[in-house]
């Protein structure tokens, strides 16, 4: 082969691989498949290898493999790379709206929503189609030259389908689950988490050796024009259907919209709506659409007076911890809690972050007297991700766990294989006023009244050793406690009598009995019918059981065993507490459901029960309900606002209803 001759083939090949990576990277669509496409950046490889003087910096071979930097270059933006001013609220949208109307004279605006990704902006220039530099925002007039490590993307087209001159603006970022594969790698070699996905996003594109970021997937939205050659566009949607026609990456979740009213709408529904995402945002972005209203409006001197993103509440935000506390839990487990400088998170203020174990202590390096990151996650207990060690002062102490169970005195064990220290003492007060509390929380045998509080109360003043003593508690004992009325009596009462008549599995749960969750407490009940059942089953009959797994099996068998639970149980029964299951049972629930053996995932809002009611009838008539959507799914059901689980679904042809239609599928009351 001569030169021209592999001049054209190389050509052809550059051309042919760009174009599957923008199928497989951009629109998530693949072609072909990873072999045949190794195939070709293969024989280019051999090709390039053969004539080094054909290879170009555009070439698909040059993403990866160049060689560490000394320093990063200082790039001057050719146009300032502003940030965008916020709004945190409804009110502060409409006022947005209004300044906008005001300074344009216009009485209805249309807008474009985008999502905010919540990454690192960045900057890229293409000369003739070719992409010849990417920097990062710096301070907005001056940042650092990246375009080794964005060549890593493999989103980023190093060529465009038109040989334009521009510069163009978006966000890079690393996806969660990318995230998720960094950090669990990091674990195990022992290396310091990435607090978030943008901070590990960022720490890859500030890394000196372009190697780093290409091991790390990171990938790009493109939002903006900077400037560009010989192009008219009137507006910023059409600006953004330019970027796409290019062969950018480009948010798919955009909407225009002429009403304020509906843009709220859409912009709040987006709060929840976000978790889906395979990337987190941070807010939306709200810019007027027509370019020369946004050039009528300008700047101040730091943010667009077009353009304003409105932030969700924090999930995340910087305190001190100020001590740890341990606890013994129900189980024994003895579980560090981190005491808060108080901070507002999400709406509310965070005093207290669940440190799990010491292990989570140790891994994080954390001591007391740390800045510290704490972050919700759902709606749950806030944990802490990350310490701040830029932060310290040198006063901070090193933590130490117990030796002994703090209520008891105990000595504190470590079970085989985990990672929590325990007090094994079943007499240990904590171990029993934990199972207390939780014997009557909500999703156990859901007595009213009877909380945290009233049980410590009772507990502490000796009316109650142990759960069955609930059922035997008297009138005017009560009426002794502070606090106490003769009203808040009566109704504790009343609750605790109705509680006898709860199904059984709230039972089974409620007596605590290790790895029996909710769900497992339910196919129990259904399995066995009765706690008398249940009470002889071995463990070959339970592990049977497609939930139960032998350790929980186990668990199962060695809890009724024990002398002190057939003490409690016989306690419980003598008192009158139902023993039986009152659903329909496992055999009678398959017959003609049409969710009889179904894998079932809820998305989006219901409006006629909660996503929870819906999921416990699903398997009540033989389904199984998950939370992702895979080959696996059998059926989708998407309520208001589903968003990216509804889309996957169509994408795999899995069968989809709306609410309505899944009402009628439950058979009739
Ligand atoms: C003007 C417009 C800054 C931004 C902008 O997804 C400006 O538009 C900006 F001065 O930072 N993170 C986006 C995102 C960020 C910006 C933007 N649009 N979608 C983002």
């Amino acid at each position: 082969m001569n030169v021209q001759e592999a001049q054209k083939k190389i050509e052809e090949l550059r051309q042919t691989i760009e174009k599957h990576n923008y199928y497989y990277y951009v629109k998530d669509d693949p072609q072909i498949t990873d072999q045949e496409y190794d195939q070709l950046i293969q024989e280019l490889i051999r090709l390039e290898e053969a004539f080094p003087e054909l290879v170009t910096p555009d070439s698909p071979t040059q993403r990866v493999g160049a060689e560490p930097l000394p320093y990063f270059e200082k790039v001057e933006h050719r146009i300032p790379m502003l940030s965008l001013s916020n709004v945190f609220n409804e009110q502060e949208i409409r006022d947005f709206d209004r300044r906008v109307r005001q300074g344009t004279g216009a009485d209805r605006i249309r807008y474009v929503c985008e999502l905010k990704i919540d990454g690192l902006a960045v900057s890229l220039e293409y000369e003739n189609g070719v992409f010849v530099r990417g920097a990062t925002r710096g301070d907005g007039t001056t940042g650092e030259d990246i375009t080794q490590n964005l060549k890593t993307i493999r989103s980023l087209p190093l060529r465009l389908n038109r040989p334009v001159t521009l510069e163009v603006r978006g966000e890079a970022f690393m996806p969660k689950k990318e995230f998720e594969r960094l950090n669990k790698i990091r674990e195990e070699k022992g290396e310091a988490l990435f607090a978030n996905p943008r901070n590990a996003a960022a720490g890859s594109l500030r890394q000196l050796d372009p190697k780093i970021a290409a091991e790390r997937a990171l990938d790009i939205f493109l939002y903006g024009i900077g400037y560009v050659e010989g192009e008219s566009i009137d507006s910023h949607s059409e600006g953004l259907q330019f970027l796409e026609q290019l062969g950018f990456k480009v948010n798919p979740e955009r909407r225009t919209f002429d009403d304020i009213e509906e843009l709220i709408a859409f912009v709040e529904g987006w709060a929840d709506r976000r978790r889906d995402l395979p990337y987190d945002i941070d807010g939306i972005v709200i810019k007027v659409d027509r370019l020369d209203l946004q050039e009528e409006l300008g700047f101040t001197a730091k943010s667009p007076r077009w353009a304003t993103a409105y932030k969700f509440p924090a999930e995340e935000a910087v305190t001190v911890l100020k001590d740890i506390e341990v606890s013994v839990g129900r189980t024994g487990a003895v579980t560090p809690t981190a005491i808060l400088e108080p901070v507002s998170l999400a709406g509310t203020t965070v005093q207290r972050a669940s440190l799990h174990n010491e292990d989570i202590i140790r891994e994080k390096g954390i001591m007391l007297g740390d800045y510290v990151v704490v972050k919700k996650a759902g709606d749950i207990i806030p944990e802490i991700v990350a310490v701040l060690p830029e932060r310290r002062t040198g006063q901070e102490r090193p933590f130490q766990m117990p030796t002994h169970c703090p209520e008891c005195g105990s000595e504190l064990v470590r079970l085989d294989e985990e990672v929590a220290l325990r007090c094994v003492n079943p007499q240990c007060p904590a171990h029993i006023r934990e199972g207390l509390i939780h014997f009557v929380s909500r999703n156990a045998m859901n007595i009213e009244g009877l909380g945290e509080k009233v049980i410590t109360q009772l507990f502490s003043e000796g009316l109650i050793q142990g759960i069955p003593d609930l059922y035997y508690l008297k009138r005017d004992d009560l009426l002794k406690l502070e606090r106490m009325g003769e009203k808040s009596v009566d109704n504790l009462l009343t609750a605790i009598e109705a509680s006898k008549a709860n199904s059984v599995e709230r039972l089974i749960f409620g007596l605590g009995i290790r790895f029996v969750g909710e769900k497992a407490a339910r196919v129990l009940a259904e399995e066995f019918g009765d706690l008398d059942r249940l009470k002889e089953a071995t463990e070959e009959e339970l592990v049977q059981i497609d939930e139960i797994g032998p350790k929980m099996a186990q668990s199962i068998v060695s809890y009724f065993a024990n002398d002190d639970v057939e003490d409690t149980l016989s306690r419980l029964k003598q008192a009158g507490v139902n023993f039986e299951y009152k659903g329909p049972r496992r055999s009678e629930a398959a017959v003609d459901s049409p969710f009889a053996g179904k894998t079932v995932v809820l998305t989006g809002t219901l409006h006629q029960m909660t996503r929870k009611e819906a999921s416990e009838l699903i398997e009540q008539l033989g389904g199984k309900v998950t939370g992702s959507v895979t080959k696996n799914t059998d059926l989708v059901i998407a309520g208001e606002k589903a968003g990216s689980k509804l889309d996957k679904a169509n994408k795999l042809g899995i069968e989809t209803v709306n609410e309505e239609q899944f009402l009628h599928m439950l058979p009739k009351q």
